[in-house]
Formats: structure tokens, C-alpha cells, sequence
């Protein structure tokens, strides 16, 4: 059996989805981001970067929220499975995300939602805002073009991107420039696999 060690309220959330929208059995191990639950040598030998999400299939032994996906991708049949255009799609969508987002949305977050209010800088908020503005507009385009990411249909994408920009949604994000992303984000977010993982943070 699939074994996943982190909880729905960190990144390893991305990979609850993925496991859900596959629907391979998985077991759970919960893990915080707290140092006591992390840097434990039996933990380090599995992540040495002592943080979450961790996947656990057999002997392989992966990290990396978005790694882990394309793998689940690849391994399993079903609508998820990615086959060659849609894997290097995804990995370039997914490596792209990554790069070009993940960091400004996780300051976003950090300033508008996350931290005490009393040490939020609305000015961190706003300069994330206005350097999203170049990958939002790089993303509306390409759905102009088609519905999803890597064509017709929702792969892991969209389902890694999205899990990604699902803090802008938290930081409250104006997507009303981006009207095709807010449309796209709002189609992923309402998949029964992604609710199924938001009700399981919300416990
Ligand atoms: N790039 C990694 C980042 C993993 C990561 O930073 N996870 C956070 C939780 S959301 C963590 O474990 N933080 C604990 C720490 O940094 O000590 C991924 O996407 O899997």
C-alpha cells in the first residue's frame, strides 16, 4: 500500500488530491511541520530535507510534492495516467509552477492570511501581487487555447498547478484580470477528489 506521510493543511495536500483523483488506496501517516514531528532520525532517513509531503511505495522512497505526483501519473491506470505529451506537459507546467509562482503566492499568503496581523507588511502582499501579474497573464493565455493545460482534459497538469495557486484563493487573490484562470481554478477546486481532501483539513 501507498504510504504518504504529511497532513491536508501543508503541501502534502497536493498530493492527497492526486492519490484521491487516482483512487489507489493510501495510508496517511500524519505529520506537522513542527521540528518534533520532522527532524527525527527515522524521518530523516526517509526526507533528509526533514519537511513533507513524503510517498512511500515499496522500496522507492520519494519527496517532492510535484515529483510525487508525475509519478502516480505515470504508475497508474485511469484517467490520471499521463501518457508522453502529457507527462512532459504536466512536468513543464508543474517545474514552471514551482519556479515562476510558488515563492510570490507563499508571501501573498504569508502577508494577507498566515502570519499575526500585527506583523503582516501589506506591502509584501502587493509586490507579490504585481510580480504574479506576468505568469497569471502567461497562464490565461494558454487557456485561451484549450480547457485544460495539457488539452481537453483535467491531468495532473492542472491538478499540480492548481494545487499551487489554491493559496492565492486562501490570500485572496484579484483574479478578475485573469477571468480564464479564475474560471479554470474555480473547475479544478470543485472536483469531488480536491473537496474530499479540504473536508479532511477542515477536521
Ligand atoms: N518543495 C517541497 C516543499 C516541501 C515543504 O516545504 N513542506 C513544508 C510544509 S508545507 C515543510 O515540511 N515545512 C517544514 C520545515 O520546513 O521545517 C515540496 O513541494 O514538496
Amino acid at each position: 500500500m501507498l504510504t504518504l506521510y504529511g497532513n491536508p493543511r501543508s503541501r502534502a495536500m497536493r498530493c492527497m488530491w492526486m492519490l484521491e483523483e487516482v483512487g489507489q488506496p493510501y495510508q496517511l501517516i500524519e505529520k506537522s511541520v513542527r521540528a518534533d514531528d520532522l527532524q527525527t532520525a527515522e524521518y530523516r532517513k526517509l526526507n533528509p530535507n526533514a519537511r513533507i509531503p513524503t510517498l512511500v511505495d515499496g522500496d522507492l522512497v520519494l519527496w517532492e510534492s510535484m515529483a510525487i505526483n508525475l509519478y502516480l501519473a505515470q504508475k497508474y491506470d485511469g484517467p490520471m495516467r499521463a501518457g508522453p505529451e502529457v507527462y512532459g506537459l504536466a512536468a513543464q507546467w508543474s517545474f514552471w509552477a514551482m519556479l515562476e509562482t510558488e515563492a510570490l503566492l507563499f508571501d501573498l499568503l504569508l502577508h494577507r492570511a498566515l502570519l499575526p496581523e500585527f506583523t503582516r507588511d501589506a506591502s509584501h502582499a502587493e509586490r507579490a501581487e504585481l510580480l504574479l501579474g506576468k505568469p497569471l497573464h502567461i497562464l490565461d493565455d494558454a487557456l485561451a487555447r484549450q480547457g485544460y493545460l495539457a488539452g481537453p482534459d483535467f491531468t495532473v497538469a492542472d491538478l499540480n498547478v492548481a494545487g499551487i495557486l489554491a493559496w492565492g484563493k486562501m490570500a485572496k487573490l484579484d483574479l478578475s484580470v485573469y477571468p480564464r484562470v479564475r474560471e479554470w481554478l474555480d473547475r479544478c477546486m470543485a472536483r469531488p477528489a480536491y473537496k474530499r481532501v479540504r473536508e479532511l483539513a477542515r477536521a
